[in-house]
């Protein structure tokens, strides 16, 4: 996997590529990394990389011609490569999205700043528009972070732990199971005892309950999305019969 982050602040990833899983990526060769400063392909002697809105108004845009000749030389050095504007107006990343991302393989990171870019960047250069969510950010670098890592923790070989991205929250639609290390009586909280039992089946069955359960109460629009398949349909009767029981003994009106 290939990133080349288009910024005016190139900085700001020099710990980003230094730390964790990127960094672990990129001393296994597993992607390459490179951020480049559009202020360098400023075409006026004061290396302007913003200015004034046409039709007046606050704020300033990105002026065209350092974002056209630092998307150029970015397109030179990786040929195939799909071009991505960070903005609040594109569709909203998530899992599935890192995936596709993923497999495209080469990508150019566009980072934003001041109230946007000239619309002639975005109908000419860019070919997809993604926002990290729907709050407001002041410039486009941490949202291709958080894209850069989404994708790079998705490439085998990179996390340490042989298959744990696959096994990770949304990977089948369900949130994590609940965890629990030393000590095993944290502050009078017991650790469930089925976990402590070394009986591996009955300990993959509860971590199952555990998804299926906590995605309910905490995320119930991710599972109204899901197909269930047989075992979490059965664990939701399973609750549904047990709170239903507990509801007809201490309240037998509400029936
Ligand atoms: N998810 N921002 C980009 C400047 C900008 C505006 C329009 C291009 C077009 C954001 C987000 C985000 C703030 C980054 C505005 N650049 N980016 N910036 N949410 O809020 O990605």
């Amino acid at each position: 996997m290939k990133f080349t982050v288009l910024t005016i602040f190139p900085e700001m990833f020099e710990s980003f590529w230094a730390h964790g899983i990127i960094r672990r990526a990129l001393d296994l060769n597993k992607i390459s990394a490179t951020a480049i400063n559009i202020r360098d392909y400023a075409t006026d002697r004061h290396q302007m990389t913003d200015d004034r809105p046409f039709g007046g108004g606050n704020g300033m845009v990105m002026k065209p011609e350092p974002l056209a000749g630092a998307i150029r030389a970015a397109k030179q050095r990786q040929g195939t490569a799909k071009t991505v504007l960070l903005t609040p107006q594109g569709a909203t990343f998530d899992q599935n999205m890192a995936r596709d991302l993923a497999s495209i393989g080469e990508l150019i990171l566009v980072c934003g700043r001041y109230e946007g870019v000239d619309e002639r960047i975005c109908q000419e250069f860019i070919d997809y528009e993604i926002s990290i969510g729907d709050y407001v950010l002041t410039g486009g670098e941490l949202a291709a972070m958080v894209i850069i890592e989404a994708i790079t923790r998705l490439i085998p070989g990179t996390l340490g732990g042989e298959d744990s991205a696959e096994k990770d929250s949304f990977s089948d639609g369900l949130l994590e199971h609940a965890h629990y290390t030393r000590p095993r009586n944290f502050e009078d909280q017991e650790t469930p005892a089925v976990l402590l039992s070394g009986h591996h089946r009955e300990i993959e069955l509860w971590r199952t309950e555990s998804s299926v359960m906590r995605t309910l109460l905490k995320r119930p629009d991710l599972l109204r999305s899901k197909e269930l398949n047989d075992q979490e349909v059965e664990i939701l009767k399973k609750w549904y019969r047990e709170i239903k029981n507990l509801l007809n003994i201490e309240h037998p009106e509400s029936e």
